[in-house]
């Protein structure tokens, strides 16, 4: 063992009631909103086909023409309950908007800095508004907040020399001031997610992300923290150098997910983040984003992938710039929700299946109670699929949900293998099977090994 002082702060995986919360959520609203959704990946009549909140950074755009956006930014469209409709569509228990991106452009009035909404024409305080429309909605609020800040004079992406130390001294300050605001502010936020910190800069600074998260703590019993804040006195992010989690959640998936039989990273608390477009986080009005929507249904497979690994998936919106929630991405969030709200019970508080193998037809989920789903997203050609037990298991009942159906569409092959027939149901999206099994009596023959795989 390394000694450090800033690695993590435990062994174990939280098991308090914030965490339980959180860890049985599964699906969240991520936002990212501020000055780059006006422009929306377009300048100067041109598209820019790179993320749209790139935008000032990929057009080099003079920084006083990017801040005089703001006098654009009227909210003119922009209803709190709307965006929290949209969650409550989608059937997310969290959210997480951008407090503060890259370009350091402000959501609420900060004390510490002029470039934030209270200076825009409305003024209005829309962390405020947000929190008070989700809240009244049962969806717990998280900030996410960017350490990486391209205007403020102090931030340094390397420390050459003892200026560049002086000057991200003051900028380490300055996001601490700006923190304690946020979390003085809005003391009932649940969580605080952090990007922008995989600079040198941060990353010789990795006493800076451990006061972070104990100051946050303390301000705010049971508050969450990502893993993404965090780096040890020897630079390490993430994952300590001894391999232990910092935060209270790894939060390295971004826009692409675990592979499916990774049993691996059940172990610990984690959480996905993906964008609708395919690579855009903020609202790109272009053909670059808009022609690469996902499909209800592929965000659905990704929902269930994240669920049967134990880790949670934060689904992207880019609201456009007048405040109005994209139409697209509120029809996808309500193709989904539509699916959750049959199947919920196969994601809400579930996790991995102990002793299950990955199907190649989708996934497995259990609940907290040891009820076993089988989430079909991918039909075999034949239209059925073959269930594979775990040893000593004996199937009883098959029941698939959102039917009343009381038919056993299946028929043993092997011991403990069966062929599930999907029938017609396959239109409606993905399938789940909440299957009913019991142990077997008499001796438990175990599967037949595959000559071709070593073990
Ligand atoms: O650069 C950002 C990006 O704009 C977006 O905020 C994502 C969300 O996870 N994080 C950063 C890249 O890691």
């Amino acid at each position: 063992m390394i000694e450090l002082k800033y690695g993590a702060s435990r062994v174990e995986p939280r098991q308090d009631a914030a965490m339980q919360r959180f860890r049985g959520h599964r699906v969240g609203q991520f936002i990212h909103w501020g000055l780059y959704s006006l422009p929306a990946g377009r300048w100067e009549g041109k598209d820019v086909d790179f993320a749209a909140e790139f935008l000032p950074r990929v057009a080099k755009i003079p920084q006083q023409r990017w801040e005089a956006l703001a006098n654009d930014f009227t909210l003119a469209d922009f209803d709190a309950g709307q965006w929290a409709d949209t969650a409550v569509a989608l059937g997310a228990r969290y959210m997480t908007i951008t407090t503060k991106h890259h370009d350091g452009f402000c959501l609420w009035p900060s004390a510490y800095t002029d470039f934030h909404m209270g200076n825009t024409p409305s003024g209005r305080d829309v962390l405020a508004e947000l929190i008070e429309a989700y809240e009244a909605r049962g969806i717990d609020v998280n900030f996410y907040y960017s350490v990486l800040d391209w205007r403020h004079p102090d931030w340094r992406f390397t420390l050459e020399n003892d200026a560049d130390h002086t000057a991200f001294a003051r900028y380490l300050d300055f996001a601490m001031k700006q923190l304690e605001e946020l979390a003085a502010r809005y003391p009932s936020v649940k969580g605080f997610w952090f990007d922008g910190t995989w600079d040198q800069s941060v990353k010789a600074n990795g006493w800076w992300t451990w006061e972070v998260e104990r100051m946050l703590k303390e301000r705010i019993p049971g508050v969450m923290v990502n893993s993404r804040l965090r780096a040890d006195d020897l630079g390490a992010r993430h994952i300590d150098s001894n391999g232990l989690l910092m935060g209270d959640y790894e939060s390295g998936y971004e826009r692409r997910l675990p592979e499916p039989w990774d049993h691996s990273v059940a172990a610990r608390d984690w959480e996905a983040c993906m964008t609708i477009p395919q690579a855009s986080w903020g609202y790109h009005q272009g053909p670059w984003a808009q022609s690469t929507l996902k499909h209800p249904w592929d965000v659905v497979d990704m929902i269930a992938r994240c669920t049967s690994l134990g880790g949670n998936f934060l689904l992207n919106f880019g609201p456009r710039g007048d405040g109005s929630m994209a139409p697209a991405e509120v029809e996808i969030a309500t193709r989904v929700g539509e699916w959750l709200a049959v199947n919920g019970d196969a994601i809400y508080g579930c996790g991995f299946a102990e002793g299950w193998d990955h199907p190649g037809w989708g996934y497995f989920t259990c609940s907290t109670n040891g009820d076993v789903f089988a989430i079909v997203t991918r039909v075999p050609v034949s239209g059925r699929i073959r269930l594979q037990l775990p040893a000593g298991l004996e199937l009883v009942e098959l029941r698939l949900l959102g039917s009343a159906s009381s038919e056993q569409p299946y028929k043993r092959l092997a011991d403990s293998l069966f062929e599930v027939e999907l029938g017609a149901a396959l239109s409606t999206g993905p399938l789940v099977f909440a299957t009913e099994t019991c142990a077997k009596a008499g001796p438990v023959s175990r599967k037949e090994p595959n000559p071709d795989v070593l073990d």
